[in-house]
């Protein structure tokens, strides 16, 4: 029967031609993308600060681009090709261009990963093809919920007569979950469901937050005080501005957001307490720092990252901030 090994000296040469093309390929210079839907918020900033670290230590090149839109997330991926970049880390716009960042990358032979929103097919399905590294957010959403109930309690606040605003923008998974926990928990402690009010937002940023949350307390005028939370700071912080402009303050409202970023500092930082009284505090490290190194490792040894990586919180208010963010070594 003929033999249809290859020839021991046929293996040896292609193993030798194969890993004279890694040198090569690890030899050119690795350039790495950083692509962010909102480049102006803090979360953002403090992510491309840490994968910055990151470019310094490993001596690759950062390319930070803003992608507020599907056009511009393209184009940024075709500047990246250009520019011959060998992969890129991403959050997207919109999820639901998963398909089409799938199929650009592999066009351009861009290694891709996505990070805090994963991205999902035709079906609303996450793209099996790319690795992720996200937020847990159902338990960082309980942690919310979990937060209002134990200082409403502390404030003698009856869960059956309080207003619960629930921020929402359940067009990302993401943010769909992170509510239904705070929600889950609100309710096991006694919140009853005719409480609930929603807050559709028609984007995720602070503006459309308060347009939203204005909308909610003139339909519901009934509640003397309430609860807050949403998909972020960003969106917990526009329903605390709202409630100001309707005399909701400090004692007639209490908001707990997610990400701990520079928007939640500034507001611990007032000189009087606000409505906002807390934050889970989430990693901008782990998900900046550590995708880089990934995504350098993945280019330059081709070993590639695990395919989903859940980062997890720690409640954070105006009290212990100091030894919060230690503890999470930022
Ligand atoms: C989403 C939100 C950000 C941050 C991140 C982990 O992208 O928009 O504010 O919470 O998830």
């Amino acid at each position: 029967m003929k033999n249809t090994m290859m020839p021991r000296r046929g293996a040896l040469a292609l193993l030798i031609a194969l890993s004279g093309l890694a040198q090569a390929q690890s030899a050119e210079p690795v350039k790495i993308g950083f692509l962010v839907k909102q480049a102006e918020s803090p979360w953002f900033q403090d992510e491309w600060r840490h994968a910055e670290q990151a470019a310094k230590e490993k001596g690759f090149t950062l390319i930070k681009i803003g992608i507020p839109n599907g056009e511009k997330m393209m184009a940024a991926i075709d500047n990246l090709a250009a520019q011959k970049a060998q992969g890129f880390i991403i959050c997207a716009p919109d999820v639901k261009l998963g398909t089409a960042v799938e199929r650009a990358a592999r066009r351009h032979q861009l290694k891709v990963m996505s990070v805090d929103d994963q991205l999902v097919d035709g079906k609303g399905q996450p793209i099996a093809s790319i690795p992720h590294m996200g937020i847990s957010a159902y338990e960082i959403g309980k942690q919310v919920g979990q937060g209002l109930v134990d200082e409403a309690r502390a404030r003698g606040w009856k869960l059956t007569e309080l207003g619960a605003l629930r921020m929402a923008f359940d067009q990302l998974p993401t943010a769909r979950e992170r509510t239904r926990g705070a929600l889950d928990v609100l309710k096991a402690a006694g919140l009853p469901a005719v409480n609930v009010v929603d807050a559709p937002q028609a984007k995720s940023d602070t503006e459309s937050a308060f347009n939203a949350a204005n909308i909610a307390f003139t339909k519901h005028g009934q509640f003397k005080r309430w609860l807050a939370f949403g998909m972020n700071d960003d969106a917990v912080l526009g329903a605390v501005r709202a409630g100001e402009g309707r005399g909701f303050r400090q004692d007639t409202m209490l908001a707990i957001g997610i990400d701990g970023s520079q928007t939640a500092l500034n507001e611990f930082a007032k000189p009087a307490a606000t409505a906002f009284h807390g934050t889970v505090l989430i990693s901008p490290k782990r998900h900046g720092y550590e995708t880089a190194l990934n995504m350098h490792a993945w280019i330059s040894t081709a070993k590639a990252p695990a395919m989903v990586t859940l980062t997890s919180g720690m409640l954070m208010t105006r009290a212990n901030q100091a030894e919060v963010r230690a503890q999470m070594g930022l």
